[in-house]
């Protein structure tokens, strides 16, 4: 714990331990550089304390480059909630309304929302207490609801603008495209695929989502055990970060990776990996930034569902060509030129 606290290169952490859940809350506040900081609420258990802590750093990391690469004014922010294993559904509200008390004693240095584990009906739970610093509360209650949706648009557009890139044309019909994770994100960019003529595998956990993708759409469904070595010409991790490592690099069979999850790479390494295997990454925050655009558009900027949409597509066009550019001139990873880029914006 210590070392990760000095080693960890953001401004400050807030740590609340939840007496009556056992839930540790970690707010983690990594740059307010451009902005006061914004980022979601991720909710799950953790194998030990020290991973939830890891998370939290690494995401709220993530958001200071996520919007430093448009050039949003906000800074980077994330929480984590970690809770025990045998956590009672029903205490859930309580320390919902906790933390979201424990997000208003911070007066706007951090703006909360959606993450993995978390949904709108939790956000406007959390708002009882937090309120004005939670975006993504349900349409109902005055929010602009779920991040899935704008996060898949912009997943999307990445992938497109990496087709042009890869192969001469952005078209993606006929396209094989390998999605794991049929979640809030996952589901929405099936859809996108699908309309643009694509053949959409999917991979997923929940057995009632595998279901629903497999029989109704009658996708074809890829089991855990062969995610990373299926033939595919995209391979988009819309699940949990961490998945591209050492291991799984060598097994890919594909030419691009794209995808909505926030973390992909296990370490920083993993990026030349890549490179060597001469698959073209579309570095996540670059491309899964559409969900925060959405959310701040709508909700402090008044912008239409239409705005958003168009804002989500150019602004990622316009970086992810850029981060291409760069690294293709420079000879770096993409994940390199994206970070000198960010970090330009961010200076
Ligand atoms: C993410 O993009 O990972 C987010 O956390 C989205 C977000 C952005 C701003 C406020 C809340 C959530």
């Amino acid at each position: 714990m210590e070392s990760l606290l000095r080693e960890w290169d953001g401004e400050t952490v807030i740590v609340r331990h939840d007496r009556p859940t056992r839930a540790w809350i970690f707010i983690a506040i990594h740059s307010t550089h451009l902005g006061p900081a914004a980022g979601g609420t991720r909710m799950k258990s953790y194998p030990d304390v020290q991973e939830a802590l890891q998370d939290v750093f690494r995401l709220a990391a993530g958001m200071t480059y996520k919007f430093a690469i448009p050039g949003l004014p906000w800074g980077g922010g994330k929480a984590v909630v970690a809770i025990p294993p045998d956590f009672d559904p029903q205490s859930r509200p309580a320390l919902l309304r906790r933390y979201g008390a424990l997000v208003h004693q911070l007066r706007g240095l951090y703006y909360t929302g959606p993450d993995v584990g978390t949904s709108s009906a939790d956000m406007d739970i959390i708002a009882e207490t937090g309120a004005p610093y939670v975006f993504g509360r349900t349409p109902v209650a005055g929010g602009a609801g779920p991040s899935g949706p704008g996060t898949a648009l912009g997943v999307f557009t990445g992938i497109q603008v990496a087709c042009e890139h890869l192969f001469g044309e952005a078209s993606l019909k006929g396209r094989r495209v390998l999605v794991q994770g049929a979640g809030s994100v996952g589901e929405t960019l099936i859809e996108y695929l699908r309309s643009a003529g694509a053949e959409v595998l999917f991979s997923e956990v929940d057995e009632g989502t595998i279901r629903r993708f497999r029989d109704e759409l009658e996708l074809k469904f890829v089991p855990s055990e062969e995610v990373y070595t299926a033939e595919c010409d995209i391979f988009a991790p819309c699940a949990l970060g961490g998945v591209l490592d050492a291991n799984t690099i060598a097994q890919l069979k594909c030419r691009i990776v794209a995808g909505g999850a926030n973390n992909q790479l296990a370490g920083p390494k993993d990026a030349e990996s890549l490179r060597a295997r001469r698959i073209l990454y579309a570095p996540d925050y670059v491309i899964n930034v559409g969900g925060a655009i959405t959310l701040l558009g709508l909700e402090t900027l008044d912008w239409t569902q239409e705005r958003a949409e168009e804002e989500v597509a150019e602004s990622v066009r316009r970086a992810l060509r850029q981060v291409f550019e760069l690294a293709a001139s420079e000879g770096i990873t993409t994940e390199a030129a994206a970070r000198r880029i960010a970090e330009e914006h961010l200076s």
